[in-house]
Formats: structure tokens, C-alpha cells, sequence
């Protein structure tokens, strides 16, 4: 720090440090960031670059590698991303049993749920029942999990393309990056389920739900409801001897203990709102039709990998940026 040489090297290192961050959640967090969010990105990419020998299984390292080691140019990190072998895993051990009973249990019946209030819409005693994998929200129905593949298991997205499926305890259906041929293919997928995807009005209404609230589980952000680059810091600490004091739990905590990943579909159970769907904030991100949105999409939701989980897991972000796990999931009128 004597000479402005070295002056000019530390700035040069925290710039380049600034987009790595953004390669943490693949991609560029430039249109739709707030500004003010900047700030925190170099510790980030720090963190994620100095740990990556530490994650800890083989399923991990498949989804974290496609983030953390992103650390060029934008070109680079669209290869690696598109890279992600289909094969990649989530922890499978991590779903409570229970969690597919509970929500299989749950009541598709659309008067019911229209008679406790859940849309109270004028109109509701014309609105036709759900289907049983889809919730009622108003006018429509929406998909109670993350959209999947046909032959998708709880350890792999499968191959079949042919429809869209909405149940619990399987990988999700995503690209990375996202493209506009994987916004037909999302569409054709809804409609060969009888359904569309959702429009980027009906995803936030569903999203916020009655309150009207900015994460699908209230007003304020919290970690372990829904599946975040945070959620896992303090069992990671847990399995590996790290007294709580000395857990790193801060924000992007997951890139320094490689710790995030994707999850199946409900895992999380408390992440939903009076609506029933699950996974609606968090795991994967999730395409809506947009007539705003110049792209014709818009990508809603945050994601299991996503830096600044707090703002962008939020029921009214719209992600700018292509490389990044997009998933979806279906709605149609009722
Ligand atoms: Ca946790
Ligand atoms: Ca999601």
C-alpha cells in the first residue's frame, strides 16, 4: 500500500473480484440489481474462489463447480454452465419423508380453498375445482411444485421433454443457460399437460399471496425456509465440528463451505404460503411469460445457487441475466 502501484492493483483485484461475484450466480446482475447491492459483492467472490477444494460430495461439487470456478468472462461461464451434466444430484438424504405425504395430503378441492378465503375473488363459486398437483390462486390454477420431467427422480432431472410434471421429491426440470429455445420448450411442456406457464402477474399474485408479502413466507427474509445459497452454512458447521460461534452464516455464506445445491421438489416444506404451492421462492428459478420483459420472459424467484438470496429470492425480482438454473412451472385458467 506504499506506492500507487499497489494502490492500483488492489483496485484492479476488487473490480475483478465484483464479477466473479456475479459469475457466483451466473451471471450479470447489472439491469435489475439495485445499485446499492454492490457493495457486498467482493467478499463474495473471495469467499467462493479460496474454498473450492472444501465441497464436500460429489453431488455438490457437480452444481457448485458450475458457479463458483465460473470465474472468467461471461463467454466462459456460459460454457461451463451449459455443462452441467444431467446427472447432477442433489442430496437426496436431505428429504424429509414425510414432506411427500404432507403435501400429497394436502386437499386439491377448489371450493374448499376458495371457501377459506385463499383468493376471494367475487366470482370464485364459478371457478372450476384444481387439478390435484395444482393449487388454486383467483382465477387460475398453479402448479403445486417446481415443474419436472416425466422420468425425473429425486436424484436426476431425467431426459423425457415430452410434458411437464408437477410432483413431490423429484429434481426439477432446468437449463442454464436460459434461452429462448428453452422458453418454447417450457411452454410446450405446460401445454402438453393441458396448462401454460404462467404469466409474470400470476406467478407474483401467487407469490405474495393474501398478505400481499414480499417473500412467499411473510415480510422478512429468512434463510431456512426456502432453498438459498444460505441455508445450508449452519449444518455444513454442524456436520464438520464448527462450533455455531464460529460459523460463517452471513450472506453468500454457502460459496465459502460449498454447501449449496439444488433440492427435490418440496423439500422445504414451510416454504409456501396459504396457497399450498411449494418452492415458489428459491431452488430454482422459474420462467413466466412477460409482455414487460423484452426477452417475452421474465425469471422469478431466486435460486439454491443465487448471491444476495435476500433481495433476489423476492416475490417481485426478475432476474436480467441468461446464465443461471432456470426451471418453471405451469398454471391454466380455472
Ligand atoms: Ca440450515
Ligand atoms: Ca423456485
Amino acid at each position: 500500500m506504499k506506492t500507487n502501484g499497489r494502490n492500483g492493483t488492489t483496485a484492479t483485484v476488487v473490480i475483478v473480484l465484483g464479477l466473479l461475484a456475479s459469475a457466483a450466480c451466473n451471471g450479470d446482475p447489472s439491469t435489475t440489481d439495485a445499485a446499492g447491492d454492490a457493495g457486498d459483492v467482493p467478499d463474495v467472490a473471495a469467499e467462493a474462489d479460496a474454498t473450492d477444494g472444501r465441497i464436500d460430495t460429489p453431488a455438490e461439487e457437480g452444481i457448485a463447480d458450475g458457479e463458483a470456478d465460473g470465474g472468467g468472462p461471461e463467454e466462459v461461464i456460459a460454457e461451463d454452465a451449459t455443462d452441467v451434466p444431467p446427472e447432477v444430484e442433489a442430496d437426496a438424504t436431505d428429504v424429509p419423508p414425510e414432506v411427500a405425504e404432507d403435501v400429497t395430503d394436502v386437499p386439491a378441492d377448489g371450493e374448499e380453498d376458495a371457501a377459506d378465503g385463499s383468493d376471494g375473488g367475487p366470482e370464485d363459486s364459478s371457478l372450476l375445482p384444481c387439478p390435484d398437483d395444482m393449487v388454486p390462486s383467483g382465477a387460475i390454477c398453479i402448479d403445486r411444485y417446481e415443474a419436472s420431467r416425466p422420468d425425473a427422480t429425486a436424484t436426476s432431472p431425467g431426459a423425457d421433454d415430452s410434458r411437464a410434471t408437477s410432483r413431490p421429491g423429484v429434481l426439477p426440470w432446468f437449463v442454464n443457460p436460459m434461452t429462448s429455445a428453452a422458453f418454447a420448450a417450457f411452454e410446450a411442456a405446460c401445454a402438453a399437460a393441458g396448462k401454460r406457464l404462467c404469466s409474470a402477474d400470476e406467478w407474483r399474485a401467487a407469490c405474495a399471496g393474501a398478505s400481499d408479502a414480499p417473500y412467499v413466507y411473510g415480510a422478512t427474509f429468512d434463510r431456512e425456509v426456502c432453498n438459498c445459497v444460505d441455508t445450508f452454512c449452519d449444518d455444513w458447521c454442524a456436520d464438520h465440528g464448527i462450533p455455531a460461534g464460529e460459523c460463517d452464516t452471513a450472506a453468500d455464506c454457502g460459496y465459502r463451505y460449498g454447501c449449496l445445491r439444488m433440492l427435490p421438489t418440496g423439500s422445504m416444506p414451510g416454504c409456501t404460503n396459504e396457497l399450498g404451492h411449494l418452492d415458489i421462492n428459491g431452488n430454482v428459478w422459474e420462467i413466466v411469460r412477460s409482455t414487460a420483459d423484452a426477452r417475452g420472459f421474465e425469471i422469478r424467484g431466486g435460486a439454491f445457487n443465487c448471491a444476495m438470496a435476500a433481495y433476489r429470492v423476492g416475490c417481485t425480482f426478475n432476474a436480467g441475466w441468461a446464465d443461471l438454473y432456470a426451471g418453471f412451472r405451469c398454471c391454466k385458467d380455472r
